[in-house]
């Protein structure tokens, strides 16, 4: 792989889009040229990179031609149809939709925790989940040392996971129920202009489904975090269960999860192991009532972790909290750590 790469960006105008550019920027990536791709809609549309202005193109099917390295944030469906052609133009495609995630071909890598399996690529690596990354980064370490036997995760998720226009939402309905001060206005929330793309009203509000429905009644979003996890984790003897909720909140995803392991592992312990791992940041002083917070978490980097204490209902549980910013350690930023893997 180039050195110095030419870089494409799929979904360039999107929130995953805009923290590409800033994390490639903040790394000093050596990207030696880029192209921003998106739908017509935003075509001729400026937008800013290392000090100088690019103009934002339309994905066609000739838009990968001299790209080594694409990163996609654009959704399965484009995913599904320019990712083949990407990698057919020559390019390494990284990307974040759920198209490949669960492809036996296709890697699904997490840099801290499986950064070998990107060897295996044939041009697509996926990206995972962005409740799926932050949680195994914080889980992979007390695996290595106690053999995690079964996990049980709710999480407590953003609006920007969704998009742009589900923050919009969170927004406007913000305003509406301030402006009325009505608390319970119930489904009858209506806002003026905006679309409604969550399926109940979020703000001040908390809705226990993410993504569709599937026939054994968990979401869509609660079976990637069963299924991803087992694959990065490389170990399908993990049982796992998952509840995903989305809470009126603009950026950073919170997970309560408690763990059964093999062997016993005291919170100290566990403790003194996440203090020492890569992308881990503990913040657990509940006597100046520090803990991870979502709003804290907004912009940085790490996976964070607080709350660790014993789960006094089983022999060897841990029970811990971990918060994450879902645009950077969850999408953008995860797929530029295995880009900075290709060049290396
Ligand atoms: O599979 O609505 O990467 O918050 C992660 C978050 C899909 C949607 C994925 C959301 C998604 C999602």
């Amino acid at each position: 792989m180039n050195k110095k790469p030419n870089v494409a960006i799929v979904g360039a105008t999107g929130m995953v889009g805009h923290a590409f550019l800033k994390v490639l920027e903040e790394r000093n990536f050596p990207v030696k040229d880029i192209r921003l791709l998106a739908s017509g809609r935003s075509k001729g549309k400026k937008i800013k990179f290392c000090g100088n202005d690019f103009k934002v193109e339309e994905l066609v099917k000739g838009s990968f031609k001299d790209i080594d390295i694409a990163l996609f944030s654009a959704g399965a469906a484009i995913s599904k149809e320019f990712a083949p052609l990407a990698v057919k133009a020559g390019a390494v495609v990284v990307d974040n939709s759920s198209a490949f995630r669960m492809d036996p071909g296709v890697p699904l890598v997490v840099p801290e925790v499986n950064p070998k399996a990107i060897q295996r690529h044939k041009g697509i690596i996926a990206n995972p989940n962005c409740s799926t990354i932050q949680m195994v980064v914080v889980l992979k370490p007390l695996h290595d040392a106690a053999r995690i036997k079964r996990i049980v995760v709710s999480s407590y998720q953003s609006a920007s996971g969704w998009g742009k226009e589900a923050v919009d939402q969170l927004w406007a309905e913000t305003e509406q129920i301030i402006k009325s001060r009505i608390q319970h206005p119930g489904s009858s929330i209506k806002v003026d202009g905006v679309k409604k793309v969550l399926p109940a009203q979020i703000a001040f509000n908390v809705i226990p489904q993410i993504d569709v429905f599937l026939p054994n009644r968990y979401t869509k979003e609660e079976m990637k975090m069963v299924n991803e996890t087992r694959k990065i984790m490389e170990d399908d003897s993990i049982k796992i269960t998952a509840t995903c909720v989305r809470v009126g909140v603009f950026i950073s995803h919170a997970e309560a999860v408690n763990i059964e392991t093999e062997k016993k592992l005291t919170p100290e312990e566990a403790t003194e192991i996440l203090r020492h791992s890569a992308g881990v940041e503990v913040i657990d002083d509940i006597s100046k009532e520090k803990y991870p917070l979502p709003i804290d978490a907004a912009g940085k980097d790490a996976s964070f972790v607080g709350r660790i204490r014993a789960d006094e209902s089983v022999e060897n549980g841990l029970n811990l909290w971990i918060v994450s910013d879902n645009l950077r350690k969850g999408a953008a930023l995860n797929a530029v750590q295995i880009a900075e893997l290709l060049i290396k």
